[in-house]
């Protein structure tokens, strides 16, 4: 209720700021892409995490708003990004269950790129399995329609939830990624408090490597956090990483000094 309210004002007041967290390719740790992530602003200046507020959106709706405003946001930034650094950066954005059931998901979407002047091609919108597990025919069709004009469709979390496998054949899916829960047991040898052990993580990660590569899909492991979990993930296969050994999630300018060291 009172969350309720903060998110309804934050809306209307515009309160709301975008972090942006770089994804490199795992070959060579080049930045190819961020990924953009809320946050809102407090009466108190102070940066509210998503965990607290996503829930809550989500219920009430105002995930809506809330979600077009990010996705034109970002696109703007990224296309800025682009600009200033000649680099062809791609955009994920996070895409909530009732943003994508919308029926004017795709024009919205399709109507954000073209007003910012991103390329279908570099925007990647991340559904949760628990997203596309409640999608229905209408909401598939506009993600082949999406699909179909060259932007990215990514499944998040995966493994996470309660999503089937062969939801990777029925869905227009291009990209997996592979949750972070899973990267945390890499290069860990020992079990860890909760019973998960660092080779069960191990066996889990290359699996869904090897089936994401096997389906042609591209993969992204996420929170990656050391070295040594960078290099089991390269010595698994040929894709992207993300996470606190590269950068946290940061605003805009400060993603430009990474990308434009001292010049
Ligand atoms: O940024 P943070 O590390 O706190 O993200 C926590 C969660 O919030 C992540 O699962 C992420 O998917 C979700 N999230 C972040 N930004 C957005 C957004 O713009 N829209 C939606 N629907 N979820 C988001
Ligand atoms: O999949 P999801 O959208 O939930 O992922 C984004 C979340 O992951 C954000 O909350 C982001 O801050 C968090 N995150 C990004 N990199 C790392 C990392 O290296 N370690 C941990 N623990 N969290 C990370
Ligand atoms: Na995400
Ligand atoms: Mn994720």
């Amino acid at each position: 209720r009172r969350t309720e309210n903060v998110l309804r004002n934050a809306i209307a007041e515009d309160r709301f700021i975008v972090h942006y967290q770089p994804i490199v390719d795992l070959a060579d740790e080049r930045v190819v892409g961020v990924e953009a992530l809320v946050r809102l602003v407090d009466d108190h200046n102070n940066l509210v995490p998503p965990a607290t507020f996503i829930e809550v959106a989500e219920e009430s709706g105002l995930v809506v708003p809330m979600g077009n405003w990010v996705l034109h946001e970002s696109c703007r930034a990224v296309v800025a990004l682009r600009e200033r650094t000649g680099l062809p950066l791609t955009l994920s954005v996070n895409i909530a269950a009732r943003q994508v059931a919308r029926a004017d998901f795709a024009q919205a979407v399709l109507r954000t790129l073209a007003e910012t002047g991103l390329p279908e091609e570099s925007l990647t919108l991340e559904l949760t399995e628990s997203a596309l597990l409640e999608a229905d025919v209408a909401t598939l069709d506009q993600l082949v329609q999406l699909r179909d004009r060259g932007v990215v469709v990514g499944l998040d979390d995966f493994g996470t939830g309660y999503s089937s496998l062969s939801y990777l054949r029925s869905f227009p899916v291009s990209h997996l990624k592979v949750d972070r829960s899973f990267v945390a047991g890499l290069g860990r040898e020992r079990g860890t408090a909760d019973g998960a052990s660092g080779s069960d993580d191990l066996a889990i990660v290359r699996s869904v490597i090897r089936l994401a590569e096997d389906l042609g899909l591209r993969w992204i492991a996420e929170g990656v956090e050391t070295a040594e979990q960078r290099d089991v993930l390269r010595s698994l296969g040929r894709g992207l990483g993300q996470g606190y050994l590269w950068s946290r999630p940061v605003p805009a300018d400060d993603l430009l000094d990474l990308l434009l060291p001292a010049s």
